[in-house]
């Protein structure tokens, strides 16, 4: 099941295979071979930062990341409309803006990631607020028993429990790579959740609601395991990264 493409039936969203046609590079992306695929998605990433330079896109830069995301499109925000909105189950709901996200404490981890299709990517640095910290100043209240995250792409979601969640590895991050997270990273904001396969770290990252139990995240519903520890889930034996 480790496809992370949902494939091509109507009313699906579209894989990757299906972006990589809406940009014109279809027939290259399916046959490519996986180093000038590795070029590719640094040049899809960089593509999708639409970098007005022009510059850095032709530069090895990409790190070993793939481009990811389960729509066609999604919209760009930044500090002028970025919005994370924190409810559910909760004494004290309220909406952060960037600049609220960027005036709390920061926590800086530097980390191994790894996909659950088999690629990772050494020592990446990632910094922002504790969830923990978020939870705490929302009040939860004695119901709660988990974490629902949404996403700006309008599809994605995903999924903790409120004890995996409040763990201090667990970050609603800013910066990636010691950068401000761009568009094609999820910026301006992601979850960035250091223990698990990288499909829990939502792009993109809008919503934080709190429930009572677990909701399957997009693509637990598609059959990854909901607890994705890494080397101890999904099947899967990789060195653990937290
Ligand atoms: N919103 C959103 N978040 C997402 C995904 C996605 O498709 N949409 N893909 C997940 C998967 S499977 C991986 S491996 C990583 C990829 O992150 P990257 O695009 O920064 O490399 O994002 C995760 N978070
Ligand atoms: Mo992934």
């Amino acid at each position: 099941m480790n496809s992370e493409q949902p494939g091509e039936q109507p009313g699906k969203p579209i894989g990757r295979r299906v972006l990589l046609g809406t940009l014109g590079l279809g027939a290259l992306g399916v046959v490519a071979a996986p180093t000038l695929q590795r070029g590719l998605e640094a040049f899809l990433g960089s593509a999708a930062d639409k970098d007005p330079t022009g510059l850095t896109g032709l530069l090895p830069n990409g790190g070993g990341f793939r481009y990811y995301s389960v729509t066609s499109s999604v919209p760009h925000k930044d500090a002028q409309n970025y919005q994370l909105k924190i409810d559910g189950l909760v004494s004290r709901p309220r909406t952060y803006t960037l600049a609220d996200l960027r005036a709390l404490p920061q926590t800086r981890l530097v980390k191994d990631v790894q996909c659950v299709t088999g690629w990772r990517v050494p020592d990446t640095p990632f910094e922002g607020v504790r969830l923990s910290a978020l939870l705490d100043a929302a009040g939860v209240t004695a119901k709660a028993g988990a974490v629902r995250f949404s996403c700006f792409d309008g599809a994605y979601t995903e999924s903790l429990t409120l004890e995996q969640a409040r763990r201090p590895d667990v970050l609603v991050a800013l910066r990636m790579q010691d950068k401000d997270i761009g568009h094609s990273h999820g910026g301006p904001v992601r979850l960035y959740v250091a223990p698990m396969y990288f499909y829990k770290s939502a792009k993109w990252l809008s919503g934080i609601t709190v429930t009572e139990d677990v909701e399957p995240g997009y693509w637990e519903d598609r059959g990854y395991d909901v607890d994705a520890w890494v080397g101890k889930s999904n099947g899967r034996d990789d060195e653990p990264t937290s």
